[in-house]
């Protein structure tokens, strides 16, 4: 059997990333697939494209990734934008909207948030329509696949597994910012990678305790901006806004 593990929106987050990656290590997975949204939101943006890019075979890109290499006039976007470098500008510039793997003779297609876009978001308790779309290719997935089995985003922070009429759509959850439970949250896919033949898969949601307080103490030190609000949601869970 392989395993991937599925990280995403880390939102530069540290102490919850090596929380992560320490816990994948126990489990002597090598395989990892980020699902974007590296930077934004925590203080350490570009720490965590450094650290993703060191031990991710996959990195699709997320709308943080997208928006934050634009020109911007809010001062919030704009103190992000200050800490990536410009190697990191073109390497986030570079990234691909979505990875498809064969898993236990299973297509299974990986991208941030939907297939019709960075920025349109499909919530767990959105309509089966609505979920039902994410299987559908479009330009941005390629149209190498007809329709994938499985699904697998992050974007919403939200991880939940559900299947409907022969199709799987799971959410990793996030790794720096969840906002369903207080853990930083991952997914592994587990079966025979890269084999035709039907067999076992296997996904499973990881919730691994991280040092909150750290996370918290490195924010309140670099003075970023919407400080309350990130520490309410680490502390909490729950989104800042009305959803
Ligand atoms: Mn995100």
């Amino acid at each position: 059997m392989d395993r991937i593990a599925i990280i995403s929106d880390i939102h530069g987050n540290i102490p919850a990333l090596e929380a992560v990656l320490a816990d994948i290590n126990e489990r002597g997975i090598q395989n990892i697939y980020c699902l974007g949204d590296l930077i934004g939101k925590g203080p350490e943006g570009e720490k965590a494209i450094r650290i993703v890019r060191d031990c991710c075979r996959v990195i699709v890109k997320g709308n943080w990734d997208d928006f934050i290499t634009r020109e911007t006039n809010s001062s919030v976007l704009q103190w992000h934008q200050q800490q990536l470098s410009p190697h990191s500008r073109k390497f986030l510039e570079s990234l691909p909207f979505s990875k498809d793997v064969i898993m236990s003779g299973r297509k299974v297609r990986l991208y941030h948030a939907s297939a019709e876009s960075l920025y349109v978001r499909i919530q767990p308790w959105d309509s089966l329509e609505q979920k039902l779309a994410m299987f559908q290719p479009s330009e941005l997935t390629g149209f190498l696949w007809e329709e994938p089995d499985i699904v697998g985003y992050g974007d919403v922070h939200q991880a939940f597994v559900q299947s409907f009429l022969g199709k799987t759509l799971f959410n990793s959850g996030s790794v720096g910012n969840p906002l369903d439970s207080s853990g930083a949250s991952y997914a592994i896919l587990e079966g025979n990678y890269n084999i035709a033949e039907v067999s076992a898969i296997g996904i499973q949601l990881i919730r691994v305790p991280y040092n909150i307080e750290k996370a918290i103490e490195i924010a309140r030190k670099m003075d970023m901006p919407q400080c309350d609000e990130y520490i309410q949601e680490l502390t909490t869970g729950k989104y800042r806004g009305l959803n």
